[in-house]
């Protein structure tokens, strides 16, 4: 069907192979998407490079998110070689690791919340503004990864929940800003997937066999689950829809209590 022929996307939050920025680039490419990667230092450059080379992607450019002036000099880049962009994918989310281990009032501390805060939730809006120039009507699309502790209080998850409540609030509060300009902005909030951000948090393989439980479908999702429902999201086929956080997480937060 390729429904996202003509649509340029540049995706922020590729890392490896397995992650789910991977798998929203995978499932754009195929639609007929022309895809620009960014990668957020020189450490990650090859990993990204590789992906990249799968996807005869020519646009790869150096950002961290923390960093007003690479945010600045990221879309002056892009603007060297598209005069406009459909897609931005924000994949990004991060809390120093003594953030994400043992009680929510035992490791939070106010520099774990503000770096937390600030690269998860923050620059979602900071990327969105400098995108603007790019964006503006164009019927284009911003989208966001959530995940289930923003709504819900989960073990160990801590502070990253209040970050990604603040992160699906940002959605809602760019849909209303910019739909006048045409663009529109979502969340998937996926279930757990085993991607690096996943790597050593204790008990995750334990929480991928409890979704297996469940969940109705019985199953864990994959990066492609959420890719397919990324590239939705973001092509004209979802028009109608902005400001919304669409579960990708074989139903886990649909149930209150399931049967084996
Ligand atoms: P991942 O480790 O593959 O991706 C996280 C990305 O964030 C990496 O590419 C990393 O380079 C990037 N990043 C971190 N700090 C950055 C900075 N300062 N500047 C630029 N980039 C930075 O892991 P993932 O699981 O694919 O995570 C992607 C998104 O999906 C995150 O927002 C995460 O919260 C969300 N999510 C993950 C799961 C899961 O179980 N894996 C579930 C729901 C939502
Ligand atoms: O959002 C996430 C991952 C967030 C994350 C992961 C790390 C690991 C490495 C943020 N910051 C860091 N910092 C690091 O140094 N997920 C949705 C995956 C995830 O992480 C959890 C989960 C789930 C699910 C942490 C605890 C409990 C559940």
């Amino acid at each position: 069907m390729a429904f996202l022929q003509n649509k340029r996307a540049l995706i922020v939050g590729l890392a490896s192979e397995r992650s789910i920025a991977w798998g929203i680039a995978r499932a754009m490419h195929r639609e007929g998407a022309e895809i620009a990667l960014s990668y957020q230092n020189e450490k990650l450059k090859k990993r990204v490079d590789k992906c990249g080379d799968e996807l005869d992607c020519k646009i790869r450019i150096p950002l961290d998110v923390a960093s007003d002036a690479e945010i600045e000099s990221c879309f002056e880049t892009l603007a060297g070689h598209w005069d406009g962009l459909d897609i931005l994918v924000h994949s990004v989310g991060f809390a120093p690791r003594d953030q994400l281990a043992g009680g929510f009032t035992e490791s939070i501390s106010r520099e774990g919340f503000q770096i937390a805060h600030d690269i998860s939730s923050y620059s979602f809006a900071a990327l969105a503004k400098a995108a603007r120039p790019l964006m503006d009507n164009r019927n284009s699309a911003l989208l966001t990864l959530s995940y289930l502790g923003a709504i819900r209080a989960i073990p160990n998850y801590n502070v990253m929940g209040p970050a990604k409540a603040s992160l699906e609030a940002t959605v809602r509060f760019l849909a209303a800003d910019l739909g006048a300009s045409g663009t529109r902005v979502n969340a998937v909030s996926a279930g757990p997937i085993k991607t690096l951000a996943a790597a050593g948090i204790s008990g995750f393989r334990g929480m991928l066999g409890h979704v297996q439980k469940v969940s109705p479908l019985k199953r864990n999702v994959s990066i492609d689950d959420v890719g397919n429902a990324a590239a939705f999201l973001c092509s004209d086929l979802a028009a109608g829809i902005t400001g919304e956080i669409l579960y990708v997480d074989a139903g886990y937060s649909t149930v209150g209590m399931s049967l084996d």
